[in-house]
């Protein structure tokens, strides 16, 4: 097949891979709806895919990985820089020769007998200024599909790129799956990403973790701006005015949740509405008037199924209706559809779990086990979100109020608090720790420190990291910089139950969040920062599940148990030795001094 482009750059960077992957054809996808729906029809002839119900789900595909690749692997994932020390304690560092030779060694001749794919895809608006392009080969269908859905692909991309060489490389080989030679390598100084022997989301989608935050971080703090895990919401008072939030929540702690919740009823009432701009990640600039600017760089959603129904998150269960795949969650049997832990009470009596066993669903569920992965995934395109904002395709972004950090924290953190300043505001984003999800291979629920929601996603020294993120302070007029806030939905009762009702009602907080940024709202100033008072949570609505005695309880801040958290900050801010920013320690001596 011809290529698409003259590009000399790309023409024999790809020249080079297929020399050592060896496929039998090379085949450019150009974007166009015939070329999808050929690979679906493909996919669906060997099993790879699964058709479902076409009247309940147009245009839906299913698919089960492998049972021992169902989410990302972080001891596995690897950043390649020439110095270790610019990896930085808290990546997994290897050197790039080293690293290439590994790579090159499994994948060589790995593509034998079948396709190699060449997805041009762009992240962000095609043409924007705050957009990139990245080309990634892959010999899965399942993962030109994926990359259909959730970047811009096709030639179109490559008319933009013309000949320049600011792309990002992407090699992707899924070679026999073997748990024991996956490896996800970045080469931040090289542009460059190198995914083997897994066929899971995050590993092998290289637009998404690999390239927007891993690569994007590093491009990010060498040009001026940022690459962040953080979800952008729209808030529309009954006036018609749209203030923009992004959150930084880790994996599987409810960005996309909040990115798409529907405004309680006393809320809907007075005309608030919700719009998302996207789920998982910002890319953020500062604009001509002085203020940040956000654009979300995907084009779909890539989101936890359990738990997602209804009542939880009616949008994103509705930009599932169509044009979407669903990874390693259960399917009914009877009617072709798809099922998850959560979805409603009535498992599928006729069902096949997520490994592919038939089960009777009631009785599986009885025995205690799951019908899906804990990280099952819905793959949907952004068009389909009914709240999808009409900001989404705005090249030069949305202009950021605030900045809101959250995690999994049974106790300790309050419900929301307020940063003093921007470089407290860093420190608060630094300090953040959560209790570890099913997103990551290993255990789950264990506290571990999170800084920024970016731990496993920082291509970089997470040192340097936190002086960009310093520095981006010190060029802004405190007037025009969003205001750093701290959330957490995830406060339980001595008996295990969560304290706070969250999904749609996490709209009570952000309101608060919005009137402070306007000077609206008084707070109580507390050893850790600005703390509401409860009378300023708006909890109409909420009788019988929360009160005014229960809420100051959730905004308590207990200075004992926040004495043993900034131990454990000093020990964790000891791994950077002097890559530490100064403005940081600063920070936590005064974060002792108040605890005192
Ligand atoms: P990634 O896609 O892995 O980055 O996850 P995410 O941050 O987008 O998380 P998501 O919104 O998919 O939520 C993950 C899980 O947290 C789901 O099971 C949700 O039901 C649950 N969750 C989300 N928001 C809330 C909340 O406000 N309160 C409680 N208790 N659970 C929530
Ligand atoms: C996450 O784990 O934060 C995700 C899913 O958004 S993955 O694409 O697998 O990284
Ligand atoms: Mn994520």
């Amino acid at each position: 097949m011809a290529s698409l482009t003259q590009n000399q750059s790309v023409l024999s960077w790809i020249d080079e891979k297929a020399e050592l992957v060896k496929p039998d054809k090379i085949v450019w996808i150009d974007g166009s709806e015939e070329q999808i729906e050929a690979l679906r029809a493909e996919a669906c002839s060997t099993g790879e895919l699964i058709k479902l119900n076409e009247e309940l789900l147009p245009d839906c595909y299913y698919h089960r990985t492998a049972v021992n690749d169902v989410a990302r692997v972080e001891d596995r994932t690897l950043i390649c820089t020439k110095k270790e020390e610019d990896a930085g304690p808290t990546n997994h560092w290897m050197d790039p020769e080293k690293a290439y030779k590994m790579l090159y060694d499994i994948a060589r001749d790995s593509y034998k007998g079948r396709t190699m794919y060449v997805i041009p895809y762009s992240m962000g608006p095609v043409g924007s200024p705050l957009a990139k392009i990245g080309i990634e080969l892959t010999d899965s269908i399942y993962v030109v599909l994926n990359m259909c859905i959730m970047t811009r692909v096709g030639k179109k991309v490559l008319d933009v790129l013309g000949d320049s060489n600011d792309w990002v490389r992407g090699l992707h080989c899924k070679c026999a799956i073997d748990a024991e030679n996956r490896w996800i390598c970045q080469f931040p100084e090289d542009n460059t990403i190198i995914s083997v022997n897994s066929g899971y989301g995050g590993n092998v989608l290289l637009g998404k973790k690999c390239f927007a935050l891993r690569i994007a971080s590093y491009q990010g703090k060498n040009e001026g701006w940022q690459a962040e895990h953080m979800l952008i919401l729209g808030i529309e008072n009954p006036q018609g005015e749209v203030k923009y939030i992004c959150a930084a929540f880790p994996s599987a702690c409810g960005k996309t949740n909040l990115a798409m919740l529907i405004p309680p009823e006393g809320y809907r009432k007075k005309g608030y509405k919700v719009w998302c701009v996207g789920d998982d990640i910002s890319w953020i600039r500062k604009g001509e008037d002085g203020r940040l600017y956000a654009i979300n760089p995907e084009n779909g959603f890539f989101g936890v199924a359990p738990g997602t129904n209804d009542h939880s998150n009616p949008n994103a269960l509705a930009s599932t209706k169509k044009g979407t795949i669903f990874t390693n969650v259960a399917r009914n049997l009877d009617d072709n559809t798809v099922w998850w832990e959560g979805l409603d009470k009535n498992p599928p009596v006729n069902a096949e779990e997520w490994t592919g066993k038939k089960v009777n669903g009631p009785e599986w569920k009885a025995e205690g086990k799951n019908l899906a992965h804990p990280n099952s995934r819905f793959t949907a395109p952004a068009v389909n979100c009914p709240c999808i904002s009409s900001e989404f395709e705005n090249p030069q972004g949305v202009p950021i109020s605030a900045f809101v950090f959250g995690g999994r924290r049974a106790k300790l953190a309050p419900l929301v608090y307020q940063s003093r300043d921007w470089n407290h505001g860093v420190f608060v984003g630094s300090i953040m720790a959560s209790e570890t999800t099913a997103a990551a291979a290993g255990a789950v629920g264990v506290v571990r420190r999170d800084p920024m929601a970016m731990l496993p996603f920082c291509g970089y020294n997470m040192g340097d990291y936190w002086k960009h993120w310093i520095d981006i302070g010190k060029t802004l007029d405190p007037d025009k910089a969003p205001k750093i806030f701290n959330v957490n939905w995830f406060r339980k009762d001595d008996e295990g139950n969560f304290l706070w009702p969250g999904f749609g009602d996490n709209l009570r907080v952000l309101e608060w969040i919005l009137k402070r940024c306007d000077g609206e709202v008084d707070a109580k100033e507390t050893a850790i920062g600005y703390v509401p008072y409860a009378k300023d949570i708006n909890i109409e609505g909420l009788e019988g599940e929360v009160s005014l005695d229960s809420l100051e309880s959730i905004l308590d801040v207990d200075k004992s148990l926040w004495e043993t958290e900034a131990d454990g900050i000093a020990e964790f801010y000891g791994k950077f030795g002097d890559k530490l920013p100064e403005e940081l320690s600063e920070e936590l001596e005064t974060l002792k001094a108040n605890l005192k």
